[in-house]
Order: C-alpha cells, then structure tokens, then sequence
C-alpha cells in the first residue's frame, strides 16, 4: 500500500461529511491510508519522563495527534471521556490492554478493574477503542526494545478523561496536555 503524505490524510478525513464520521468507515480509511513517516517526523518530541502529545490538526470535529513513546513508557489507565478514537502505530510497535469496570461506585470515586483482551500493533495497523469497553492502557513495553510513534484520531477532541488506579481502587478526572502543536514545543512543558 502506499504512504499518504499527513497533509492528504487529514484533507482525506476533513472531507468525510458528518454523517460518513463513524467509527467503521474512519477505521477503514485509516487501514486504506497508512501515514508516509517522513511527513509526521518533524512532528516528533521525546523524553525521558513520560510519552509526548504532538497536536497536528484540530477543529470541531476531531484532533489528529502523534504520540511518542520512548522505550518502557506507558499511559495511565483511562478512558476517552466517550469520544470515538482510532489509532495507528507507524513507528515500532505497542501493546495495548483493555479492561472491565467489574464494580462501580461512581460517589466514591471507586472503580474495581479486570483485565480483559490485549493487542499489539506495529506498521500501521488500524485500531479502534471500542465505546462499550473503553477503559485501556497502552505499553511500550520494555522487550519491544525500541522507540514507538502512535497516531490518534479523537473525534470529537477531549482534554481531559477519566484515570484509573488499580492499587487503590478509585478513578479521577485528569486533564491531557499537548506538548507541541503544529511541530512547536509548548511554553508549559520541559522534556
Ligand atoms: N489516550 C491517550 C493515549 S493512549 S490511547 C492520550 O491521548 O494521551
Ligand atoms: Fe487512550
């Protein structure tokens, strides 16, 4: 298959009406249209402290980012404040595990996880998170042994979501933060 250009992939997505923005036929164009690395590059930030958020396209309807993970970074356990998401990894490769709210006490803030299905993906395979189970992690793991860049869709945006702590039990609502937007290192962010 051949390699989109970041430019005609977010012109390809802007050109889907509402109506055509589901999560299928987003997912399909995403597996039809794997993203030329060399044109999200300029795009990429690491540290050594946590996986960087790399906006690149944001409007009403959905925000297009990168996320850089160096070896052994993980996310947080959370969700995606119910918005579609798909996701992409066009550089190296990521796990990902998916869990089950088993017992829910929303005024305590209480939330008893169980692990469920897990994934990987590499070379810009397409991948959704599914609104009936939305709660997930994703690793680079440690024997992975190299450096990963995923690619995300969220429509619509989102700044902040639900993170979950399995050693205590409780959830919290926690803001997201961009460290770059259109290639430019925030003001608020140190690698
Ligand atoms: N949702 C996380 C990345 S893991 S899917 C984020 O946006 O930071
Ligand atoms: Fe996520």
């Amino acid at each position: 298959m051949k390699a989109v250009k970041i430019e005609n992939l977010i012109d390809g997505l802007r050109g889907i009406s509402d109506e055509e923005f589901t999560c299928d036929n987003v997912y399909r164009f995403l597996a039809e249209n794997p993203v030329d690395v060399d044109t999200i590059s300029p795009f990429f930030f690491w540290s050594d402290k946590f996986y960087t958020r790399n906006l690149i396209f944001k409007d009403e309807r959905f925000e297009l980012m990168v996320l850089c993970w160096d070896k052994g970074q993980v996310s947080r356990i959370h969700n995606h404040a119910d918005q579609m998401c798909w996701m992409t990894v066009p550089v190296g490769k990521l796990r990902g595990q998916n869990f089950r709210a088993v017992e829910i006490k929303e005024e305590n803030q209480f939330c008893k996880l169980v692990e469920t299905d897990q994934f990987d993906l590499s070379d810009c395979l397409a991948a959704k998170v599914e609104l009936e189970e939305p709660i997930h992690q994703i690793l680079n793991l440690p024997e992975f042994a190299e450096r990963a860049v995923s690619l995300h869709i969220y429509s619509k945006p989102f700044d902040k979501c639900l993170s979950y702590c399995r050693e205590t039990n409780r959830f919290s609502e926690v803001p997201l933060y961009y460290t770059s937007v259109n290639g430019v290192l925030c003001d608020n962010i140190k690698l």
